[in-house]
């Protein structure tokens, strides 16, 4: 048996018994000693969140993909959740193609910078062809056109103390993936959809896409990423708006 193994069978045995028999602060010691507990939760009290986090840590490899589709199972409609930011600025930045508009990449990076959408075209273009889940029920499958993440973290170099990457957006949203769904070869910067530049409503001009979480982790109209070793004194502390609305930060699908 490989390390790997019985560390994994380590931590999942000692986090289900420790749930279900000596009682909740054991599993919590456990799951923070490895890491997995959310942002979100606070300990015992987030037990539920912890638990799904971790054993999709645990369990499914940092590299298992979510499923792709063909051309011909694209959906005919594409739903839109969260409209455009009714701001001067965005107004601004659209009617003049974006051009003028930057991705920021700052925060525990070697080389901080500041991207124009023509530079982050002009990077590896990939294209995945997958499932969209919104938390209130409804989904489509599409094809998105971008850069992974990756390439872009490769590019700035991300320090070693940096565990997770934020991202920030015109609508004043914000979210974060740890590293192993930042690095994740599904998780790409979008600025295409279905062959199309992506419209306004969905994203534009550069929209993330986490394939293996709920739609919103996918947050579009974005303007800076932004590389931290803790969560604590981003925001409200919680990794991302959405505790506030009663969603959990880790949306694993
Ligand atoms: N900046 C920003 N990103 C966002 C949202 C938003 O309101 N603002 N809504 C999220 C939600 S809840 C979902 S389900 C998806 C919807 O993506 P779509 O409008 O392209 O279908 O975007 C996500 N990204
Ligand atoms: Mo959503």
């Amino acid at each position: 048996m490989s390390n790997l193994v019985t560390r994994r069978k380590l931590i999942t045995t000692g986090l289900a018994g420790a749930a279900g028999l000596a009682g909740l602060a054991v599993a919590e010691r456990v799951a923070d000693r490895y890491g997995l507990i959310p942002p979100d939760c606070g300990g015992i009290w987030g037990m539920g969140e912890t638990l799904n986090y971790a054993t999709q840590r645990v369990l499914m490899s940092y590299h298992s993909m979510a499923r792709e589709f063909a051309r011909s199972e694209i959906s005919k409609v594409v739903p839109v959740s969260g409209r455009p930011p009714k701001t001067e600025l965005y107004e601004r930045l659209s009617n003049d193609s974006f051009k003028d508009w930057r991705l920021k990449v700052d925060g525990l990076v070697a080389h901080p910078a500041s991207f124009s959408l023509d530079e982050i075209k002009s990077m590896p273009m990939r294209s995945q062809i997958t499932h969209q889940a919104c938390e209130e029920g409804w989904s489509f499958i599409a094809e998105w056109h971008g850069v992974p993440l990756s390439h872009v973290l490769n590019t700035v170099g991300v320090s070693n103390r940096a565990r997770y990457v934020v991202v920030y957006a015109l609508d004043d949203t914000w979210d974060s993936l740890d590293l192993p769904d930042a690095y994740h070869a599904q998780t790409f910067l979008t600025y295409g959809l279905n062959g199309d530049e992506i419209s306004n409503d969905h994203g534009a001009p550069l929209r993330l896409r986490v394939a293996r979480q709920l739609g919103y982790k996918s947050v579009k109209f974005l303007s800076r990423v932004s590389l931290v070793d803790s969560l604590k004194n981003v925001g409200n502390g919680k990794g991302s708006i959405s505790p506030d609305f009663g969603y959990s930060w880790y949306a694993g699908i």
